[in-house]
């Protein structure tokens, strides 16, 4: 006897942070023909269903979805360049397949000091820098590739004040418009990296689901923006 299709092993779970990656996240949605009937903006709903009964999409915070992901508790999700490079170090046993670079929620990973602050004079070979981030793998990386000893202070967010109040000499952040930096007296002094959202798959996930995730890679693929 055949048994009946179970929805619960059928269906895929997509894990994604509310805010530019959900929005630009819609159109490639869109592409393989599904809608969001729902706006995690305005829902109090951590599990958003689509016009698919067969894809939900999970609402986590950007950090949390390679670990979603990693563990299988959602089957594939999308997330920063530099979410993926502070979690690798948790990635170990390789779990994450990283297919697609979708090219969106597109931004850089600067270096940025106060605009008085001399910063060439500053990095001069032995000298300690103290760096404020939350981005703290990248960061250690970007100064060992220079040479530089680094004191390293980890923060979650507003990173901007740290220079501000001399908790640091300089920032590691994101910059898009580069608003926030102008806004707070700060100016840009070092490209670390690009960033842009990568579309990430459970390993165990592409084996078993396979048939079912790759019509929609594909249609995110063909959809995403050219680099
Ligand atoms: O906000 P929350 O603490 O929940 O988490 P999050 O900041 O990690 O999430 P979210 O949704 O703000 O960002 C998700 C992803 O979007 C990030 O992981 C990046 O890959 C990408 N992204 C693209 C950005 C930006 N652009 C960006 N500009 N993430 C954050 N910013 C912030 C930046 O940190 C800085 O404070 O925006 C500010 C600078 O913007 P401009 O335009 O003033 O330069
Ligand atoms: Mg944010």
């Amino acid at each position: 006897m055949t048994q009946a299709a179970n929805p619960s092993t059928e269906t895929l779970t997509l894990a994604l942070s509310k805010g530019r990656i959900f929005e630009e996240t819609l159109p490639l949605l869109a592409a393989a023909g599904v809608e969001v009937t729902e706006d995690p903006e305005k829902s109090r709903k951590l599990i958003l269903p689509t016009s698919d009964p067969a894809l939900r999409l999970l609402i986590v915070r950007a950090s949390d979805v390679p670990t979603y992901v990693q563990y299988g508790a959602a089957d594939f999700g999308i997330a920063g360049k530099d979410v993926l490079y502070e979690h690798s170090a948790h990635d170990e046993g390789g779990g994450l397949y990283q297919p697609i670079d979708l090219n969106i929620a597109r931004c850089k990973l600067c270096v940025a000091v106060r605009q008085d602050f001399d910063y060439a004079a500053a990095i001069h070979p032995g000298a300690r820098l103290r760096v404020a981030t939350k981005y703290v793998q990248a960061a250690r990386e970007h100064f060992a590739a220079k040479g530089m000893h680094v004191d390293i202070i980890k923060l979650y967010g507003s990173m901007e004040l740290a220079p501000l109040v001399g908790l640091a000499d300089a920032i590691v952040d994101l910059v898009s418009t580069g608003g926030t930096l102008r806004a707070n007296n700060l100016v840009a002094v070092e490209d670390v990296m690009p960033i842009s959202s990568r579309l990430i798959v459970n390993r165990a996930s592409l084996k078993t689901r396979g048939a079912r995730l790759q019509p929609l890679l594909d249609a995110f693929a063909h959809a995403s923006l050219p680099a």
